[in-house]
């Protein structure tokens, strides 16, 4: 973090421009936000409301080696803030991933991050060896999907085996290609898994995906969702999300994160780009304004022109600097009016009473 000087809104002369660049593990992109994975597919239908070659880039709904049709429907609900999805996976599998969404953002000179998932470390592995030659700048290795049948394959559970799915990608995965791992806030400690990603070889961390909920139909006295429990994201898990960058970030100042959670707007993002992520991701926003990523661009650019500050990278993590400590001013010297203090006379009972 360079030095910084910081300025309040009222006072800032907002910067002709503000350097926008964000560093992600080598990939150095000129625009922080990007569209997260299962919201916008490969980023087809986004792409009439944004010019998603200037944003940062799109993470494409999570793939895996063989198509998959998902868990049965109903398997969307809207919650208090919030959305509970439990998709499942759904997907055409690596090789229609590879003709044709991954060509389609190639041929469209858009950023690729590649999301993918497995329910083995083979998969895993297999999953990140079909990228070589592949024109993904970055894979996004989700490891926290809630929505599966046997939690025991919800690897971001277990800091052993997030580390061996995180391994294994690092070996098979083209390389200098950097690999993210994404985390699930279902965790006792998230640093924890965090480092044994990053130890394992992950070169940066997406935080966080959603988190595991119900919805109960009060007319129905059942679930919403068939699968019963999904994945809760927007608004509602965004101090969530943010206590884990925040966290992450303390503890390994030098990990770029994305971080993910309900961001709505440019003020949204900036709270995690105080927090400690040096980019971000946007998702269910989108389902409301699909220009969101575009819009939530422009809102943290204005943002950090207003508070002074002329590079993106110079806010990262700047919440965890400490804080200012005001000293009281000195009080007035007495004047010689003042100089007894006036002491209440006491009064007898007899004295105050009629
Ligand atoms: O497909 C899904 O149900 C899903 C995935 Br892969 C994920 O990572 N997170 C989520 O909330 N849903």
């Amino acid at each position: 973090m360079g030095d910084v000087t910081i300025r309040t809104t009222a006072d800032a002369t907002p910067p002709a421009d503000v350097d926008m660049t964000a560093d992600l593990a080598g990939v150095v992109v000129s625009d922080p936000v990007f569209t997260a994975s299962g919201c916008a597919a490969a980023g087809r239908e986004l792409a009439p409301y944004n010019d998603l070659r200037a944003i940062g880039g799109v993470v494409t709904k999570s793939i895996q080696l063989t198509p998959r049709s998902g868990r049965p429907t109903p398997r969307m609900a809207e919650t208090p803030s919030g959305m509970l999805n439990s998709i499942g996976l759904q997907g055409p599998g690596i090789d229609v991933f590879l003709d044709h969404d991954l060509r389609w953002l190639a041929d469209n000179d858009i950023r690729a991050v590649v999301s993918i998932a497995g329910s083995s470390v083979e998969d895993y592995a297999k999953l990140a060896s079909r990228l070589r030659g592949q024109p993904a700048a970055l894979i996004e290795v989700n490891i926290s999907c809630p929505n599966v049948e046997d939690r025991g394959q919800v690897f971001a559970c277990d800091a052993h085996a997030a580390g061996a799915v995180i391994a294994a990608v690092r070996r098979s995965a083209p390389s200098g290609v950097p690999v993210f791992a994404k985390l699930s806030p279902d965790v006792t400690d998230i640093v924890d898994i965090a480092q044994a990603c990053i130890n394992a070889g992950a070169n940066g961390l997406s935080l966080i995906n959603t988190t595991l909920g119900i919805v109960v139909d009060t007319t129905t006295m059942r679930p919403v969702l068939a699968g019963v429990t999904g994945g809760l994201s927007g608004p509602a898990i965004r101090p969530l999300a943010l206590r884990c960058v925040w966290q992450v970030h303390a503890a390994m100042p030098q990990v770029p994160i994305m971080g993910i959670g309900g961001i709505r707007t440019g003020l949204d993002a900036l709270e995690f780009v105080l927090a400690g992520a040096s980019a971000v991701q946007v998702g269910t926003v989108i389902f409301n304004d699909p220009s969101a990523p575009t819009r939530i661009s422009r809102e943290l650019r204005i943002a950090l022109a207003e508070r002074g500050i002329d590079r993106l990278a110079d806010a990262v993590g700047l919440a965890h600097r400490p804080p200012v400590v005001t000293v009281p001013e000195e009080p007035d010297p007495p004047g010689d009016e003042l100089l007894e203090p006036v002491v209440p006379r006491p009064v007898s009972f007899e004295e105050a009473s009629p």
